[in-house]
This record gives structure tokens, C-alpha cells and sequence, in this order.
């Protein structure tokens, strides 16, 4: 049966990235089902297409997401308080996390997020997009996931 991936990326932070998102989730199709596809559509914007009742039920769905899942991919260049928390959340559930960093926006990466990672079960990497398809084989091929 096919490995169930969490991907996350922001939504309300702000869309600039939506294009990596789709090439990460395009890539990562590859490795298993993308629980969380829509993260990725270019359609879907930062502007309310929802009503508040709808986000209980976001809310609600990505968290069984997050549960069924076998591997959480994080796109955290562009800071958002869901991925934020769809993280911490994992960290608790205890699930393999990687995120992934472009440090050519000049940003840099939340303490909290960096300061997370043990080099096993939670790793970050800085990538740039040219990369994307050498990273995901590297850290699919490894036991863990
Ligand atoms: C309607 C149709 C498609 O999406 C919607 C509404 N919004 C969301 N749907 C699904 N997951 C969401 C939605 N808004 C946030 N999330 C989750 O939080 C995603 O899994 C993202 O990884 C993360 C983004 O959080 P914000 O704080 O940047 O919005």
C-alpha cells in the first residue's frame, strides 16, 4: 500500500510560493498519495473562500490527515501559523517530519522550526528549487520513512 504524505505549505500566510508548492507536491507524488493536493492549486487563494463554520471543518479533516499519515513534508519558506502548527502537532503524534527552506529568499527560518530538528526523526533542509527531485530521493530512500 502507498505511503500517506502530509504536505504543507501556506495558505492564509500568503500564496507567493504556490509554485514551488505544486512542484513539490508533483514530486511527491512519486513516493506516495499527497493527502493534502490542494495546498498546491494555484486556484485556491489567501482571501476567505471559506466561511469560519468551513475552517472547523478544515481543521478537523487535516488533523485526521495529519494522524493517518506516514510522513509530513513541510515547504516553510513562507511563514504561516497553520504549517506552524500543523508541525507542532506532528511533533507530538510523532511523526518523521522533513522541512524544507530556500534561504535565496533572504528570510530566515523560525527558531522553533530550526531548533526542532534532531537530524532523524525531524530534519530541515536549505534547498533551492533546482534541487527538489535530488532531496525528496535522498530522504525517501532512507529506512525511516
Ligand atoms: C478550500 C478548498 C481548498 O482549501 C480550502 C480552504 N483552506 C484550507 N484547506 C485545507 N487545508 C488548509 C486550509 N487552510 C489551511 N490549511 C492547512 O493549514 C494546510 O494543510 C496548510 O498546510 C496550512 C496553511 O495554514 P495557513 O495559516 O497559512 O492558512
Amino acid at each position: 500500500e502507498s505511503r500517506k504524505i502530509y504536505f504543507c505549505g501556506s495558505i492564509r500566510g500568503g500564496r507567493d510560493d504556490v509554485h514551488v508548492y505544486q512542484r513539490l507536491v508533483h514530486a511527491l507524488r512519486t513516493y506516495g498519495t499527497v493527502l493534502t493536493e490542494h495546498v498546491g492549486d494555484g486556484s485556491l487563494t489567501d482571501s476567505g473562500e471559506v466561511s469560519d463554520s468551513g475552517d472547523k471543518l478544515i481543521h478537523d479533516r487535516d488533523l485526521d490527515w495529519l494522524r493517518q499519515s506516514d510522513v509530513i513534508v513541510a515547504e516553510v519558506t513562507q511563514p504561516s501559523l497553520g504549517v506552524g502548527y500543523e508541525l507542532g502537532r506532528a511533533v507530538e503524534m510523532n511523526k518523521p517530519i522533513l522541512c524544507l527552506f530556500r534561504p535565496e529568499s533572504g528570510r530566515r527560518l523560525s527558531a522553533m522550526i530550526r531548533g526542532a530538528a534532531d537530524g532523524l526523526k525531524i530534519q530541515v533542509q536549505d534547498y533551492d528549487q533546482d534541487q527538489i527531485q535530488s532531496i525528496l530521493s535522498q530522504y525517501f530512500s532512507q529506512n525511516r520513512v
